[in-house]
């Protein structure tokens, strides 16, 4: 489970039942204040994953707190019941929770076709861990390292209801992902297609 130094997949962790009351906070949160949509990139490029935020809107490459690239609204609270979530899965992953207080999620939907590209995550002004949930179809995560884009990297395969904590020397690493293993998604938890991903973070920009 450990598949890196400070980077812990936790296969199954969300329970059915939390699966659905995510999945249907997230299609809440999806409606507005800030509707889900592809976020567009500073070279035009149209992102093929659908984000809505809560707490912090994210943009590449900044944060704040009103969705100026969308309609303008504040973005929705960070739910204090998500930071506990969160609490419990950085105490799972690591056995403490290191006083974990997230206070953004991004709320990512892969169609079948839908891909991420290899980044880092480095808006935030915290080396904090990010915890990820995944719900739905499977995917191919590609998790690398912090020098390259390229190789070396690892293949892990994320399915619903999956827990990955990235911390420690894993928090800046490259990632992405691949592929969206269409039709082996997880109906009971209401996603009858596509993939939800849901990450935690501490922004460290505080106020
Ligand atoms: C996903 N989402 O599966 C991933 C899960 C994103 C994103 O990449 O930016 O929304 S989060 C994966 C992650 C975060 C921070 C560090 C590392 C991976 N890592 O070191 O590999 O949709
Ligand atoms: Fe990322």
């Amino acid at each position: 489970q450990e598949v890196a130094p400070g980077a812990v997949h936790l296969p199954g962790w969300l329970p059915a039942e939390r699966r659905r009351e995510l999945v249907e906070a997230c299609r809440s949160w999806a409606r507005g204040p800030v509707p889900m949509r592809h976020t567009v990139l500073p070279n035009g490029g149209v992102m093929s994953v659908q984000t809505v935020c809560l707490g912090w809107h994210w943009q590449p490459y900044r944060y704040s707190r009103t969705a100026d690239d969308v309609n303008g609204a504040p973005v929705a609270a960070f739910p204090e019941w998500l930071a506990e979530w969160g609490r419990a899965a950085v105490a799972d992953a690591y056995g403490d929770d290191g006083g974990y207080a997230p206070d953004t999620a991004l709320v990512n939907f892969y169609g079948g076709a839908a891909r991420m590209g290899m980044h880092q995550d480095k808006e935030e002004r915290s080396s904090a861990p990010v915890v990820s949930l995944s719900i739905g179809d499977a995917c191919v995560f590609r998790f690398g390292n912090t020098e390259t884009r390229g190789r070396p990297y690892t293949d892990v395969e994320l399915r619903s209801g999956d827990l990955f904590v990235f911390g420690g020397p894993s928090r800046f690493a490259y990632h992405g992902v691949p592929k969206v293993l269409t039709g082996t998604g997880d109906p009971a938890a209401g996603l009858d297609s596509g993939r939800l991903n849901i990450t935690l973070r501490e922004t460290g920009l505080g106020g």
